[in-house]
């Protein structure tokens, strides 16, 4: 298989046509008439979705073609060296007008909190609607899972929720070596790559949705470290707080010296 090597090498393939035209216009349809979401589906301060993490609840749902897709089976057994399995499925939404970016991160910085090895999962994402660069398609630098794990710092989305970065100048230190891509896709194409591959992708200010199928791929022999997990989560949990606290002194700060931060010139 050419995309084994390719995938090795590069540690990602893009495999065109995955799916077809028709099988995505049927997965937005159903996305159309999705309502299960919680609050921290939706972009912040808005109604507008951004993750749609129940799709294969139903027995009908398109999805469960994923999970079954043969190329997709037959390359992640080969890839893992075992039979595997996906650990979850979801679909992401970068909502035209609103929807924000992704800092650049590998899967390993969380996955390997739950117990997850260096080889042990692959992650798709395929897309169900065009992928430019206007609206937000994602971007990778090329072969750096040749690297191994890189270092992590901690940063917030505007929820301020936790997310861990690849800072600057690591970034600066991969783009050194390695190639910086665009990753512009049609619907149906379908990226599948390695869990130290850095990744991120920019806002979307477009008049476009761009939707795509996030999924990870485990061994079914990956037993999912409980324990583990939860000292990483209440960890995070902490970390938000205490840059909370930090935000609210300084805040309470500015109130009482009453300063508008602009250098006026009158
Ligand atoms: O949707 C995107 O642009 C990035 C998604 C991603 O990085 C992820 O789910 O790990």
């Amino acid at each position: 298989m050419f995309e084994f090597k390719e995938f090795k090498e590069n540690g990602f393939i893009i495999k065109k046509n995955l799916i077809s035209k028709e099988q995505c216009n049927l997965m937005l349809d159903w996305l159309n008439n999705y309502k299960d979401f919680s609050s921290k589906d939706l972009e912040p301060y808005s109604n507008i979705p951004y993750i749609y993490s129940n799709i294969l609840k139903e027995k009908d749902s398109p999805f469960h073609n994923i999970i079954n897709n043969k190329f997709i089976k037959e390359f992640s057994n080969k890839i893992l060296n075992e039979e595997s399995e996906f650990y979850f499925l979801k679909v992401n939404n970068k909502s035209k007008w609103i929807g924000q970016d992704i800092c650049y991160h590998q899967e390993f910085a969380v996955s390997k909190h739950m117990g997850l090895k260096e080889d042990d999962s692959i992650q798709i994402f395929l897309a169900l609607e065009p992928h430019t660069i206007d609206n937000g398609c994602l971007k990778i630098i090329e072969k750096s899972h040749l690297d191994g794990e890189i270092e992590h710092e901690d940063f917030f989305d505007p929820s301020f929720n936790h997310k861990l970065r690849v800072g600057y100048d690591e970034m600066e230190k991969l783009i050194k070596k390695y190639k910086l891509k665009n990753c512009i896709l049609e619907p149906g194409d379908c990226i599948i790559f390695n869990q130290f591959v850095v990744h991120g992708s920019a806002s979307n200010k477009s008049d476009l949705n761009r939707k795509a199928i996030v999924g990870w791929i485990t061994r079914k022999t990956f037993n999912f470290d409980e324990k583990k997990n939860k000292i990483f989560w209440n960890k995070r949990q902490n970390i938000t707080l205490k840059s909370l606290e930090k935000k609210i002194k300084e805040t309470k700060e500015k109130i009482e010296s009453f300063n508008s931060g602009m250098k006026l010139l009158k």
